[in-house]
C-alpha cells in the first residue's frame, strides 16, 4: 500500500512547475513554541518563504495520513490541539497505521520531505546529544547521516552537550557549512564557542556542495545560520537560567523526548519572553535563508 500522503494545492503546483519549495516542521510549532504565538509564527514562517520566492510546505500527520502542506485548519490543529503528539521516525509508522496525528521532528520531516522530492528544509536548531550523565541523544543526527536534504538551523540547541553533538555529526558524515561565519552557531546564542571547517557566503554556495554531496552519497548539509550578535540571547543570562532550567528537568525526573520540550519552556519562563524572541527570529531568519538556497537549487 502506497503512503498515504496528501500534498496542498499550492505545493502540488510549485512541484509540477519545478519552483522551490522549503519543508518547515511541526514540532517546533506544537512543542517548541508557547500558544497562542505559536500560531502566528507557523502562518509567519510560511509568509517569510513566500516572500523570498519559494513555496512553504509545513509537514504534519493529521488522522493517519502524511500532509505535505497545510492549510489553515491542519496549522490551527498542530498549533493549538493538546493531544497532537511529537513524532520521530520511529513513531511515525505507529501513528500512520492507526490513523493518528502528530507533529513531525526534524528527523521524521526530512525522511518525508525527501519522500515528497522536497530538497530544502528550515527549522530553529537541530537536536543532538544531551548533556549530563545519562546518555540521551536526539534521533535527528542519526537521520540527517543517511538522508539527502539541505537543513538550515542555526547549529544544535543550545541546551545541549554541544562539543559530543559536533563530534557526532562528524562521525555521521554529515556536511556543516557556516552561513557567513567560521562559528559554530549556538541556537540562541550567535557563537557555540567551537569552530566550524567549512564557511560559505551565498546561498548558491550552499546549493553547489548540496548538489556533489548528493552525487557522492546520500546525507545532509547542515547550513548553520547564526543570530546577529545583537540579536543573540544575552550570554550571561544564557547560561544563568540554563543551569537552573537542567536542575529542574533533573529534579522533576523529565526523559525521553520530553526533554527538549521542557528545556525550551522553561528557559521561555526564565527569561520572560527573551529566548522566546530569540527563538522566532531564529525560525524566521532560516526560512528566509532556506527559501533563497531553494531557489538557487532550482536556478540549477
Ligand atoms: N527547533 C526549534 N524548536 C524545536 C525544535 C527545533 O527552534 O522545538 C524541535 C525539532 O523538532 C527537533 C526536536 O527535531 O526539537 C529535537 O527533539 P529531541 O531532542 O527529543 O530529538
Ligand atoms: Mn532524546
Amino acid at each position: 500500500m502506497p503512503l498515504p500522503l496528501s500534498t496542498s494545492p499550492e505545493v502540488a503546483q510549485a512541484q509540477a512547475n519545478g519552483e522551490p519549495i522549503v519543508a518547515l516542521e511541526s514540532t517546533l510549532i506544537a512543542h517548541g513554541l508557547p500558544r497562542p504565538d505559536n500560531l502566528a509564527v507557523a502562518r509567519e514562517i510560511e509568509q517569510i518563504v513566500r516572500r523570498y520566492g519559494a513555496t512553504p510546505a509545513t509537514i504534519a500527520v493529521l488522522d493517519g495520513t502524511v500532509h505535505i502542506g497545510l492549510d489553515d485548519t491542519g496549522l490551527r490543529r498542530i498549533a493549538c490541539d493538546d493531544a497532537i503528539p511529537k513524532l520521530g521516525i520511529r513513531d511515525l509508522a505507529v501513528a500512520l497505521a492507526s490513523g493518528g496525528s502528530g507533529a513531525t521532528t526534524v528527523s521524521s520531516t526530512a525522511l518525508l520531505a525527501i519522500k515528497a522530492g522536497i530538497a530544502v528544509f528550515a527549522t530553529g536548531g537541530l537536536g543532538g546529544v544531551h548533556r549530563g550523565g545519562g546518555y540521551d541523544e536526539s534521533a535527528d543526527l542519526a537521520a540527517l547521516a543517511g538522508t539527502p536534504i539541505l537543513v538550515v538551523c542555526a547549529g544544535v540547541k543550545s541546551i545541549l552537550d554541544i562539543e559530543a553533538t559536533l563530534e557526532r555529526l562528524e562521525s555521521l558524515s554529515v556536511t556543516v557549512l557556516g552561513y557567513r561565519t567560521n562559528r559554530f552557531p549556538g541556537f540562541y546564542l550567535t557563537d557555540s564557542g567551537f569552530p566550524l571547517d567549512w564557511r560559505i557566503e551565498e546561498p548558491h554556495q550552499a546549493a553547489a556542495v548540496f548538489r556533489t554531496r548528493t552525487d557522492l552519497q546520500a546525507g545532509a548539509v547542515v547550513v548553520a545560520n547564526p543570530l546577529p550578535p545583537d540579536e543573540q540571547l544575552d550570554p550571561g543570562l544564557h547560561d544563568r537560567v540554563l543551569a537552573a532550567a537542567l536542575a529542574a528537568a533533573a529534579a522533576d525526573g523529565i526523559t525521553g523526548k520530553a526533554v527538549t520540550p521542557y528545556l525550551l519552556d522553561s528557559l521561555h519562563r526564565a527569561t520572560g519572553g527573551e529566548s522566546l524572541r530569540a527563538n522566532v527570529t531564529i525560525i524566521q531568519r532560516n526560512a528566509e535563508l532556506a527559501a533563497r538556497i531553494a531557489g538557487a537549487l532550482a536556478a540549477g
